[in-house]
């Protein structure tokens, strides 16, 4: 088998975004697209792909069949040594950046458009993960895009297709290819995070039910194998745990438009607890009955715990850390406690070098990831564990300890950081660019600090830029923000996770520590704020939009 170059010619827009490249499959499906953006990411590879090991696994969506067979072929001709596949092509993305660290892979190519949905007219994408685990950093997404401009070839090594099927070692020419079970190390090493048997035992001696919803995405037999097999529970314990290619024809989202059956489920069937996870298994929403744990608060909520709850973290925190648009509930335990607390801009990414730094021990987002430095990526089923520990923990004190209870008890400690997002999908870009500019020109005006938007006046605005604290690199506008004089905030940014159009994120956020508020719906106390939001964005009038697509807040 010898090394064949193929000519090629760049395509426009082969920019990473907030986390790898997300198109239309009918996108990626055309001659070389697929192959240009692997050729760019193997020579984008710092210590080069010559000799290299490289993870590659993905949510197991649309597409992902052939771009494995292609990455084959590529990694081949680059000279990659060795490729450890996941069992036909799939692995979660925690699963990923595990298996990276475990075997001290130079990197990993995953195959996914997270909670975007599948199939032949929908998404695929495909993103590069670090030696550490985590995603690519910017200068490296950045060679990648550079590189994409200027391709005007690529190298490959023909040959038969690879049999992904089999557990074992085979080759590919000089490319040794190692096919590994897609689950147990990952459930392996969760179960040395936490203690299995106490969950199990308390699942077992109390009525506490559970449902836990894969929306059809990749965590199905990873579910499967936490919830029946390590912790015992029934079968209807788990629901939409067969991963399919277009994910049931549904939105593998893990939110309370998304996962609505799992909602219903849960109030319908009197369960206490609900969890469902993303397309590619990083996402996580956990619900109990009556009760909604925004993510904000359950990031928070988790690090409150975690050295009481959790014996990963029974040696001490190093530090927490949230993306500028989450809710500052973590700041609160981080304040309460002592601890470093850093808040960087959306994208999992940044995460990584605190942790690598051992600064960081616990982070999350709003957009519902939530996790830990036992891996570089956030992680849906680590999330659901934790938060199981958590109510193991809880019920040991209090027998009978709901979500809610717990909820409500942290916002008696730490008051309430009321919040939630709207998001306009596939909005016109260019209605979308102007209403930014527009706000831009607002909220990085001098003058706008002081003004009054209704009853709120502006204590501080502007387009938020992060200094890394461990390199020094910059990341600019990352967000037009406004915090009011009350301490609630607004927040304005284009998603970076689309494929088509583009998506506005309205972020609103108001703090309480008035306990006759803490029950109260999030929507009825921030409605103020978000008709403000709305007004000064005139979102109306440059998106012709009058509500969004999904609004993240209370059940
Ligand atoms: C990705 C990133 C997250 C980010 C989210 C939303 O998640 O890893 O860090 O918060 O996108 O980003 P945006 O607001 O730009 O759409 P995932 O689960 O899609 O990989």
């Amino acid at each position: 088998m010898s090394v064949v170059t193929v000519q090629t010619t760049p395509f426009e827009g082969q920019k990473p975004g907030t986390s790898g490249l997300r198109k239309r499959v009918k996108v990626f499906s055309q001659q070389h697209y697929t192959e240009n953006f692997v050729q760019a990411i193997l020579s984008a590879i710092p210590t080069g792909a010559q000799g290299s090991t490289l993870v590659v696994g993905g949510d197991g969506r649309y597409f992902s069949k052939p771009a494995i067979q292609s990455i084959i072929r590529l990694a081949a001709g680059n000279g990659v040594a060795k490729l450890i596949i996941g069992q036909d092509g799939i692995l979660s993305t925690p699963a990923v950046s595990h298996l990276i660290r475990k075997y001290k892979a130079t990197g990993g190519i995953l195959l996914t458009a997270s909670h975007n949905p599948g199939g032949p007219d929908n998404d695929f994408g495909i993103k590069y993960n670090m030696e550490n685990g985590g995603p690519a950093p910017e200068s490296v997404t950045d060679r990648i895009f550079e590189s994409t401009k200027t391709i005007r070839e690529y190298r490959i090594v023909e040959g038969p297709e690879v049999d992904l099927s089999k557990i074992g070692s085979t080759s590919f020419g000089q490319l040794q290819i190692d096919i590994v079970d897609q689950v147990k190390d990952y459930v392996a090493y969760l179960a040395t995070i936490f203690d299995f048997d106490l969950i199990k035992n308390f699942l077992h001696s109390s009525d506490f039910s559970v449902r836990f919803d894969a929306l059809h995405g990749v965590t199905g037999p990873y579910g499967r194998a936490l919830f029946v097999d390590a912790f015992g529970l029934p079968e209807s314990s788990i629901q939409n745990c067969v991963p399919s290619e277009d994910f049931g024809g549904g939105h593998p989202d893990p939110n309370l438009t998304y996962a609505k059956s799992l909602v219903d489920a849960v109030e319908g069937e009197n369960i206490s607890f609900g969890a469902a996870s993303d397309g590619d298994g990083d996402r996580n929403m956990i619900i109990g009955k009556g009760a909604f744990v925004n993510p904000s608060d359950s990031v928070a909520i988790i690090a409150d715990w975690a050295q009481k709850a959790i014996p990963y973290f029974k040696g001490g925190i190093k530090g927490l850390a949230r993306s500028m648009p989450t809710s500052g509930a973590i700041d609160r335990v981080a304040k309460k406690n002592g601890y470093e607390c850093f808040e960087v801009p959306t994208g999992w990414k940044f995460f990584g070098n605190l942790m690598d730094a051992g600064r960081l021990s616990i982070c999350g987002e709003e957009s519902f990831g939530t996790g830990s430095d036992h891996i570089r990526e956030k992680d849906g089923l680590w999330a659901v564990v934790a938060w199981l520990s958590i109510m193991a923990a809880a019920n040991a004190e209090k027998a009978g300890t709901t979500v809610q209870d717990v909820l409500l008890q942290h916002y008696r400690t730490y008051g309430r950081n009321f919040f939630s997002r709207y998001d306009y999908e596939e909005v016109d870009s260019q209605g979308a660019s102007d209403m930014v500019a527009h706000l831009r020109s607002q909220f990085t005006s001098a003058d706008f600090v002081g003004t009054k938007l209704g009853q709120f006046e502006v204590a501080e605005s502007g387009d938020f830029s992060y200094t890394d604290p461990i390199d020094g690199s910059v990341s600019k506008n990352q967000g037009l923000y406004a915090t009011f004089k009350d301490g609630s905030r607004i927040i304005f940014r284009l998603s970076g996770t689309g494929s088509a159009g583009a998506t506005i994120r309205l972020y609103v956020e108001k703090y309480s520590n008035d306990p006759s508020e803490f029950g109260a719906d999030a929507q009825v106390g921030l409605k103020p704020l978000i008709d403000e939001a709305l007004k000064i964005s005139k979102l109306k009038e440059f998106t012709g939009r009058d509500k969004p697509t999904v609004i993240t807040s209370k059940v």
